[in-house]
């Protein structure tokens, strides 16, 4: 990964090189933490964070589930988030603020380590390679579903949580393709090891609703909304696996993979095996968002 020069932790900026927890942390035996992914976007007019207060809200969120009190306001989150940017001299950039449970008591019991924050941020190109945007990527349905409800909350964004997408992803490494498409235990269509799933088929576009253990996306929403205004009707339902054979588009949403067409599921052609007309209008119109055209006040000027 690219370095950045400070890392701020609890309260203080760190050299990025010396940015680091003790070797008995909480968070390093039993996945105790919770995180975001945000991008800060360069345009004419500026650098732009991409719905920041959305992702600030999910953090607390994550953090409240598993009973993690984090001793700063959404407000200083989010002013912190600003100032490690500026700190950086960075225009583009992803962004990644993490709540954990550091060095106290090891043991299960998470109480008696103390919840600590860091913000770090750094230069992040294409997720799925740099070509994705245009002409997509292949996938696989995964043999690994994603967690059962009541057993991994899908909607807290926890560290634990990405060994299920550790497993999905190294599948589909070793089958020779991008990304793989987890089903929930029920065999519906969950989402990526990183990002929302969407399909298409016959103009109308479906993605799985909340309970199919998913991550409940912000470019997912953010989709959403930008589909609706333009007159497209977006059903949030039980996706079975079938209709992946047999949509005309798909493609993923993610804060880093942005809007990234499916060419490929299973070897099977998605539509023509390209970027399909209505993912290109969709990305089209989330461009112009982040370029700065900011008709819905998503953007958070650093
Ligand atoms: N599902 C999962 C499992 C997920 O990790 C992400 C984001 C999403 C859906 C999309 O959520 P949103 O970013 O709010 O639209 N994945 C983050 C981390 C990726 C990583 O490799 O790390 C991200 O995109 O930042």
């Amino acid at each position: 990964m690219e370095k950045a020069k400070f890392i701020w932790m609890d309260g203080k900026f760190i050299p990025w090189d010396n940015a680091k927890v003790h070797i008995l942390s909480h968070v390093v035996h039993y996945g105790t933490s919770v995180f975001e992914g945000i991008r800060c976007y360069k345009n004419k007019k500026g650098s732009a964070i991409f719905r920041l207060e959305n992702h600030t809200n999910r953090l607390f969120d994550s953090a409240k589930i598993y009973r993690m009190e984090i001793s700063y306001t959404k407000e200083e989150i989010n002013n912190v988030i600003v100032e490690t940017i500026r700190k950086n001299k960075l225009d583009a950039c992803y962004i990644r603020p993490l709540v954990y449970r550091g060095y106290g008591e090891l043991g299960v019991n998470p109480f008696d380590s103390p919840v600590k924050v860091s913000i770090a941020v750094w230069k992040w190109g294409k997720y799925l390679g740099p070509e994705a945007i245009e002409k997509g990527v292949e996938t696989v349905v995964s043999t690994w579903q994603r967690m059962a409800p009541n057993t991994f909350p899908a909607m807290a964004k926890a560290g634990a949580n990405y060994m299920n997408s550790q497993l999905i992803k190294m599948e589909a490494i070793l089958r020779g393709v991008t990304e793989g498409i987890a089903l929930d235990i029920f065999g519906y269509v969950s989402e990526g090891s990183g990002e929302n799933f969407f399909c298409i088929k016959d103009g109308v576009i479906y993605t799985p609703q909340l309970g199919a253990s998913i991550l409940l996306g912000i470019t997912r929403h953010s989709v959403i909304k930008i589909a609706r205004d333009l007159g497209y009707e977006v059903k949030e339902q039980f996706i079975p696996r079938e209709l992946l054979y047999i949509c005309d588009e798909a493609f993923f949403t993610g804060s880093a993979a942005e809007i990234t067409p499916i060419r490929m599921i299973d070897k099977l052609k998605v539509g023509k095996g390209e970027r399909g007309p209505i993912t290109k209008k969709l990305q089209e119109e989330f461009f112009k968002i982040t370029a700065g055209e900011d008709k819905y006040n998503w953007l958070t000027w650093v």
